[in-house]
């Protein structure tokens, strides 16, 4: 299969070759995880964070999670995606009335460039969690945005260029604590402030049991000629807890409330120890993936037992075949819903 990434040249995209003995369209960096724990001295973990690549090197926005035990945003940058020099002071946000503003906790950052500014999206707190929105064009100064949800929602995600001129924007509707349900939803909007004609893309369940319980989305859209492909988290809940696999769906790249290809079938689910055991065990959570069309090369970023940064790599003309060979969609997917 013959698949095109749409997107700009990253010449040093993190990357090692398939293992002989893998036969999956997905594998794991071998000299996992990328960062471990207490990376530095008031950093216990640092996961679930997002990376992209900018001018000849690679930026993130990291949750580190101090020895207090709570999460905020740090940026981080990297020459070669692998080896990352975070900040150890977090953000410091100003809200666009040039007010300081302390999250009370932030955590599970995706970040996007749309036209020449940086976004991050990220859950934080408004009488219970919720999206919040910031920009930066140097990642020196950060200006808070309006928050894009009223509460409870976590798992937002922006596409990377307007569709048919509006933003887009993937969330999952949540509770206040640890969710035990969950689709993801599309919103549109003009200019990132409003937010509205919601749509449901897809539903948990049915299809491939890991993700029975709910499903969010994860990397930043990735265009192709066939479609967006989004690498989103799916969930089971077993006798011993939450398990969070990682899968991946095509959507339509037109219209991306509608499904083209689902894989019934996860892409990687928690194996390695160092995604079976730690401060939550059995995750495997991606917020983040690098695509470079001249080689079809992809580096999905994810944070594995809510401890490590870890790497997966893959193929798109490989990737993309096996979602079509394994494709399933739960009813409604591939259709308007409202
Ligand atoms: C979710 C989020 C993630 C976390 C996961 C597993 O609800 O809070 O940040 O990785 O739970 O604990």
């Amino acid at each position: 299969m013959e698949v095109k990434i749409i997107g700009g040249s990253i010449p040093n995209i993190p990357w090692e070759k398939k293992p002989e003995d893998i036969n999956r369209p997905v594998w794991r960096y071998s000299e996992n995880p990328i960062i471990g724990w207490n990376k530095y001295k008031e950093a216990a973990r640092i996961y679930n964070s997002a990376a992209a690549y900018h001018e000849g090197r690679f930026v993130g926005v990291f949750r580190v999670e101090a020895m207090d035990g709570k999460p905020q945003l740090h940026f981080g940058s990297s020459p070669d995606g692998i080896n990352w020099d975070i900040e150890e002071k977090d953000i410091q946000w100003v809200d666009e009335d040039g007010r300081s503003w302390i999250p009370q906790y932030s955590y599970d950052p995706r970040l996007i460039k749309i036209e020449d500014t940086w976004y991050i999206v990220w859950c934080t707190d408004f009488g219970g969690p919720t999206l919040a929105m910031g920009r930066t064009k140097d990642f020196k100064s950060f200006v808070r945005m309006e928050n894009v949800s009223l509460p409870f929602n976590r798992n937002g995600v922006l596409f990377p260029r307007k569709i048919n001129g509006k933003y887009y924007l993937l969330s999952r509707p949540s509770d206040g604590g640890h969710t035990p349900f969950g689709d993801i939803f599309i919103s549109e909007s003009p200019d990132l402030r409003y937010w509205g004609v919601h749509r449901r893309v897809m539903t948990k369940g049915n299809i491939g049991w890991w993700q029975m319980m709910k499903i969010g989305a994860g990397s930043v859209p990735i265009e192709t000629s066939i479609g967006w492909l989004l690498f989103y988290h799916g969930v089971v809940n077993t006798c011993n807890g939450y398990v969070y696999s990682i899968g991946a769906v095509i959507l339509d790249r037109d219209d991306p409330s509608k499904v083209k290809y689902r894989c019934s079938n996860y892409l990687l689910t928690p194996e390695k120890e160092y995604e079976t055991s730690g401060f939550v065990p059995n995750v495997c959570f991606p917020c983040a993936a690098l695509a470079d069309p001249d080689t079809g090369r992809i580096a999905i970023y994810y944070g594995a037992a809510d401890t490590y940064s870890a790497l997966a790599f893959c193929e798109i003309n490989e990737l993309c075949e096996y979602i079509v060979d394994h494709n399933e969609l739960n009813p409604g997917d591939d259709i308007e819903y409202r």
